[in-house]
């Protein structure tokens, strides 16, 4: 290679050079003058503006981590649920203020192009949001990290409610343009499916290979992850199906227009969409294509990299740890071991020391409907060679087992990779177990039952195998850009050090004794309702009082998180107050908020929606509860509401099922923006109240042994029914088409759940629930220990920065340096 050019000079950071600079992509990137442009022309233009000041970073970052070829991390996830990127890459590279003079020196409204960006909505919920905070962080950090992931043509969909009941409508998030993904379509990858396997000879050395009946191809859009501040930007590195035109050609020429049409549709199908199921994936074809189809490209990628620098890949793991988001990436195992078996010609036994170190799983979650599983029969037919790779790693596998513990066929049978009821199917988490240097889960109570539970067996074999890294999220998003008015006010008091170094926050302990502290904390809180008056009013036509406590849940719906109970207490509000059992002055007024999606084909989630709005329709004309209760459910939840909604919040709902939550990440920012808790013992709440003291959380609920305990006796749902009026009267209020025009059946299927299972042990919580909402009225009333308890909620909140979580992942798993991008 000639020797590199420097890459262009970093722009002028001035508000002239800055409108120069949009001036010239309105006119030559959209093609019209200011007068004549539209919303979207200004937000495109500004949008390639701040990228331009981010590109000669993301250049450099990218030859100084070519330079030093320093261990990596990759990130491989097939899910990104990154929120609005224009906020983010201002506030990263310093130029929000610039950007704001400069587009309204123009007479330009800046916040409405803030807000014309569709969010790149891909993922489900916390485990893709997760995956966005941690590429945040490691950018920050200074980490040479990639992201590997799936560009998914239309991202979770939107949700709307036709009379209440939820409707998907496809997330078209690409149709205005993407000003913020680099597409390369000279570095596509080839990935090849189903076919055959068999023998042939290399060089007199019999070798297995596999034979593809078809291939796609993978072009990867590279996104910018700047760092905050920092002068990094590192790559995310999303990947896109379509026809190889080689294949298209062959059936072209054969006359038969429709199979190639047909073929073309086939391959791109792979990104069209991502699938919308949070916890409880279906084990569908197309879900296996996706997975392989990344984690091939993403593997390639990465080794073609440092092959070009002639690395030895035997050293592969001085270079880089393959981190496993969840199972969905795991079929890169045997991939692995093909490359380097097949088509390297390594004995099998050297390429799996090779690949025994270089990747770590996280596991995340606990339900065992969550745990992934795939057929052998659709596995061999989708990746024949990666069946008999799987195999042969079972079979040693199963040896070790045999050694430990001779005689031991129960053991076996329960550890084997590959399960053998209802049907033989590949058990994905055991494969990461086997595979991984590390397994870890996402909280220490998660951590703890994955040992003591879910994987017993290997945690026996492999104790030192197990870790455990708390979930967390970014404080540049869910604090700084969320809520500045807080930021202000926290950087006023204690500097500005708290964006990159969280557990500064602390310095804000002294502060909750501060009378004049607590009363512009609380200042700010009233202002960031007023702003969600403000978005509700334009977005959903949603009227909010903002002198109410604002009692918020937002998350997935599922069972297990429990929706029910908090609706439970509202309907017994609604009951007794309209009863006359008791009187609406003794209510704290509230608004109870909802954000929820369901996935589109669980049905037991469905209805639960539609009686939430179903019951909010009828709690919201009733008189006697007007200005003292309210229910709000603003359609399609995502990031952007998110970052409304949690820093007006009072109270944060956490009422999982104790032992089902991996960990919640939601609960850290209600947290981190000044919301209490009412929560159960699940998750990293356990780690939230041991922070901020039980003074300043309300915990209630059974807690994971009594839960076992209680369904080991023979759990009965109706001798709570039976016992407790309150819950009854509430569920009677619902059986009886209270909130269904008197239609019994719309929501029979609920009730009938909760009084003959109730799995997830709803009504056996729900007096513990009502009571501790008591301790939340009582608490609230003391407007200063409110807000003083909010104070210490923020200020303890430092723990709960991904980029701690970045830092455990370092010490504890990937063993890599920060490296400076200038020296
Ligand atoms: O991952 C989050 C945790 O904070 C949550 O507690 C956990 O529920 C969530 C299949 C999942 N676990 N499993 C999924 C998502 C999509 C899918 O197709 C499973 N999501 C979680 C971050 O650790």
């Amino acid at each position: 290679m000639t020797q590199q050019t420097a890459p262009i000079a970093i722009r002028e950071r001035t508000v002239d050079a800055f409108t120069r600079e949009f001036l010239r992509e309105l006119n030559f990137g959209q093609g019209v003058d200011v007068e004549r442009s539209s919303v979207n022309d200004r937000y495109l233009a500004l949008a390639r503006t701040v990228r331009h000041y981010l590109m000669t970073r993301w250049i450099e970052t990218l030859r100084h981590q070519w330079e030093h070829q320093a261990k990596s991390v990759a990130y491989l996830s097939a899910e990104y649920l990154l929120g609005r990127q224009l906020d983010n890459a201002l506030l990263a590279s310093d130029l929000t203020d610039i950007a704001r003079t400069s587009v309204e020196s123009l007479g330009i409204d800046f916040d409405e192009l803030r807000d014309a960006e569709i969010e790149p909505g891909l993922g489900n919920g916390g485990l893709g949001r997760l995956a966005a905070c941690f590429v945040d962080s490691l950018a920050t950090m200074n980490i040479p990290a990639v992201g590997y992931g799936i560009r998914y043509e239309y991202g979770i969909f939107e949700q709307t409610f036709v009379d209440g009941w939820q409707v998907e409508k496809a997330d078209d998030w690409l149709r205005l343009g993407s000003p913020w993904e680099f597409p390369h379509p000279e570095a596509a990858v080839e990935v090849g499916f189903g076919g055959t396997t068999e023998d042939h000879e290399v060089d007199g050395e019999k070798r297995r290979r596999w034979v593809p009946a078809w291939n796609v191809l993978g072009v990867p859009y590279n996104y910018m992850v700047p760092g905050y501040e920092n002068g990094r930007v590192n790559t995310l590195r999303l990947w896109s199906a379509r026809a190889t035109h080689a294949f298209d050609l062959q059936i072209f020429n054969s006359g038969d227009y429709e199979e190639a049409v047909r073929a073309q549709t086939f391959a791109e199908n792979i990104s069209k969409v991502l699938y919308p199921e949070d916890s409880t994936p279906q084990g569908k074809e197309l879900r296996l294509q996706q997975q392989y189809f990344f984690v091939a490209c993403s593997l390639r990628d990465f080794l073609d990299r440092v092959l070009l620098r002639g690395f030895d890949l035997h050293n592969l793991p001085e270079r880089v740890t393959f981190q496993l988001n969840d199972t969905h990436p795991v079929i890169a195992v045997p991939e692995l071991m093909r490359i380097l078996v097949d088509e390297r010609g390594w004995k099998w036994d050297e390429a799996w020391a090779v690949t025994q170190r270089v990747f770590a799983y996280t596991c995340h979650t606990l339900l065992p409907e969550a745990l992934e599983v795939w057929s052998v029969e659709l596995l061999g037919r989708l990746l024949p060679r990666h069946l008999e790779i799987i195999y042969r790693i079972n079979e040693e596998f199963l040896e070790v087992v045999r050694t430990r513990w001779p005689d031991d066929e129960l053991r076996l049978r329960r550890m084997s990779i590959i399960a053998e009821h209802p049907e033989r199917a590949v058990r994905m988490a055991f494969l990461a177990t086997v595979a991984g240097v590390k397994v870890n889960g996402v909280a220490e109570l998660h951590s703890q039952l994955l040992r003591d539970k879910v994987l017993a067996d290997f945690a026996e074999l492999w104790p030192d195998k197990f870790t455990n890294v708390t979930n967390g999220i970014t404080p540049r998003r869910f604090l700084k850009l969320a809520n500045p008015g807080l930021s202000d006010l926290i950087t006023e008091a204690i500097g500005d050090g708290w964006v990159t170094d969280l557990d500064r926050l602390e310095g804000l302990l002294p502060l909750a004794d501060d009378a004049e502290f607590r009363r512009r904390f609380r200042e700010v809180k009233a202002a960031n309702k007023l702003r969600l008056v403000d978005m509700l009013a334009h977005r959903d036509g949603s009227t909010i009082d903002p002198d109410t406590m604002l009692d918020v849940m937002v998350k997935r719906l599922h069972e297990y998180k429990r929706q029910m109970l908090k609706l439970l207490h509202v309907i017994s509000l609604y009951e007794q107050v309209t009863r006359g059992r008791l009187d609406i002055a003794d209510v704290t007024p509230r608004t109870f908020a909802f954000g929820a999606k369901a996935a589109p084909g669980y049905r037991m989630a469905k209805q639960i929606i539609g009686l939430i709005n179903a019951v909010g329709r009828t709690i919201n004309d009733e008189p006697a509860l007007e200005g003292r209760l309210r229910i709000v459910f603003p359609a399609n939840y995502n990031v952007t509401l998110a970052e409304c909604l949690i820093p007006a919040a009072d109270l944060s709902e956490q009422i999982s099922l104790a032992g089902k939550e991996a960990s919640g990440t939601g609960n850290m920012k209600f947290m981190l923006n000044g919301a209490l808790t009412i929560g159960t013992d699940d998750g990293a709440n356990v780690e939230i109240r041991q922070l901020v003291g039980d003074d300043n959380f309300f915990l209630f609920g059974l807690d994971e042994p009594a839960v076992e305990k209680v369904v080991a006796a023979g759990y009965r749902p109706t001798s709570f029914y039976e016992s407790i009026p309150n819950l009854r009267h509430a569920l009677d209020l619902v059986a009886r088409g209270t909130f269904s025009g008197g239609d019994r059946s719309v929501f029979e299927p609920i009730v009938s759940n909760l009084l003959s299972e109730d799995r997830f042990l709803v009504l056996a919580d729900f007096q513990a629930y009502v009571d501790a909402q008591a301790r939340v009225d009582v608490a609230y009333a003391d407007t200063e220990g409110w807000t003083r308890s909010a104070v210490i909620n923020v200020a303890r909140a430092g723990f709960f920065s991904s980029d701690r979580s970045m830092r455990d992942y370092l010490d504890r798993i990937w063993h890599a340096r920060q490296v400076a991008t200038r020296p």
